[in-house]
C-alpha cells in the first residue's frame, strides 16, 4: 500500500451513514492518511475547528447541518482557503452542483463514490492547500526573523482586541526597540545588526506567554501582545524578557561577541478605546523608557 507521508494530511470525512463513513475511512487509511470523521454537520464543524484539516469530504443530505452549509461555514472561516472541500450526493442534477460550488465546495462527486477517483481529488486538494498555506506563511511571516510580520500582527492584534472586550479578558500591548541599535551597524557591520535582531526573536518568541504572540513591527521594533489578568505579572513577564535580552550574546562569523539591550513600552487594553490607540500609547511608554535611560520597561 502507499508510502508513509513526511507530512500528515488530516482528511474529515462527514456522512449520516456508517457505511459510507467506514468504506472511505478504511480506504483512505490504507493510503496512511488521517481520518477523522463525523455524522453531521455541526459534529463535522466542531471538529474542523479543533483540528488542522486539509481535506473535507462531505455527503450533502444529513440531519442537523447538511453538506452545503458545512461548506459556507468553512469556507467563511477559511479566507486563506487552508482546507479544500469535497460534497458528495447521489443527486446528478446540475443545479445542486452549482449550489454546491457556491457554497465554497472545491470538487463535486456522485455517489456510489469510485475510490481510486475520490482519491485522486484528494491528492489535488493536497497540492492546492499546500500551497495556499506555503503562500499564507509567507503573507503572515517576517523573512529574517520568522516571526510574524506587521501586516499579520495588526491583523491579529485587533482581533485580540475585539475579543478581550468581547470577553472582558484584558490584555496588555508591548512594544519593543532595541537599544543603540544604528550603533550596533556600525560598529559590528549590518549582518551582525541581523543577528542581533535573530537573536532578539528567538529568544523573545521562547518567552511569549500562552494566549500570547510576537511580531517585527519593522526594523528593531517588536510588538508583543500579551493576557493582562494581574497586570503585574504581566510586566514581570516582560521584565523576564527585558533582562534575558541583556544577557544574550551575539557570536559574529569572525568569533568575536556582542550584546545588547532593550527597552519596552507596555499598555494595557483596559478602558483603551481601540487597537491602535493601545499601540499608540505603548509607543509613548517606549519613548520614555528611552528618555529615561533605555534598558528598562515602562507602562
Ligand atoms: P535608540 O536606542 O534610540 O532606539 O537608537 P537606535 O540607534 O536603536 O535607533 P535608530 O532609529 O536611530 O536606528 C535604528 C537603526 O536600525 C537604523 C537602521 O539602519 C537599522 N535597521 C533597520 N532595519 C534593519 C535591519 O533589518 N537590519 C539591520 N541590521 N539594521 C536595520
Ligand atoms: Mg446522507
Ligand atoms: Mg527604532
Ligand atoms: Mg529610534
Ligand atoms: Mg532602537
Amino acid at each position: 500500500m502507499g508510502m508513509a507521508r513526511a507530512v500528515e494530511t488530516n482528511v474529515l470525512v462527514v456522512d449520516d451513514s456508517s457505511v459510507v463513513r467506514r468504506l472511505i475511512k478504511e480506504h483512505l487509511e490504507d493510503y496512511n492518511y488521517r481520518v477523522l470523521l463525523a455524522r453531521d454537520g455541526a459534529e463535522a464543524l466542531e471538529l474542523y475547528r479543533s483540528q488542522d484539516v486539509h481535506v473535507v469530504i462531505t455527503d450533502l443530505e444529513m440531519p442537523r447541518m447538511n453538506g452545503l452549509e458545512l461548506c459556507w461555514l468553512i469556507r467563511a472561516d477559511d479566507d486563506q482557503h487552508r482546507t479544500f472541500t469535497i460534497l458528495m450526493t447521489t443527486d446528478a442534477d446540475s443545479q445542486r452542483r452549482i449550489e454546491a460550488f457556491d457554497a465554497g465546495a472545491d470538487e463535486f462527486l456522485i455517489k456510489p463514490i469510485d475510490l481510486p477517483m475520490l482519491r485522486a481529488r484528494v491528492r489535488a486538494g493536497e497540492r492546492i492547500t499546500r500551497t495556499h498555506r506555503a503562500m499564507a506563511n509567507l503573507l503572515n511571516t517576517d523573512y529574517l526573523t520568522g516571526v510574524m510580520n506587521r501586516r499579520h500582527f495588526m491583523e491579529r492584534l485587533e482581533r485580540a482586541y475585539d475579543e478581550s472586550v468581547r470577553h472582558g479578558a484584558p490584555l496588555a500591548v508591548a512594544m519593543f526597540d532595541i537599544d543603540h541599535f544604528k550603533t550596533i551597524n556600525d560598529t559590528h557591520g549590518h549582518s551582525n545588526g541581523d543577528l542581533a535582531l535573530k537573536r532578539f526573536a528567538e529568544n523573545s518568541a521562547a518567552l511569549v506567554p500562552e494566549g500570547g504572540f510576537l511580531g517585527r513591527l519593522g526594523g528593531e521594533e517588536f510588538g508583543m501582545v500579551l493576557p493582562a489578568d494581574d497586570l503585574a505579572a504581566t510586566i514581570a513577564q516582560l521584565e523576564r524578557i527585558r533582562e534575558s535580552t541583556a544577557a544574550l550574546t551575539a557570536v559574529r562569523a569572525d568569533g568575536g561577541c556582542f550584546g545588547f539591550t532593550v527597552s519596552v513600552g507596555v499598555c494595557p487594553t483596559q478602558g483603551a478605546e481601540s487597537a491602535v490607540a493601545v499601540l499608540a500609547r505603548a509607543d509613548e511608554a517606549l519613548y520614555f523608557a528611552k528618555r529615561n535611560g533605555r534598558n528598562r520597561t515602562v507602562v
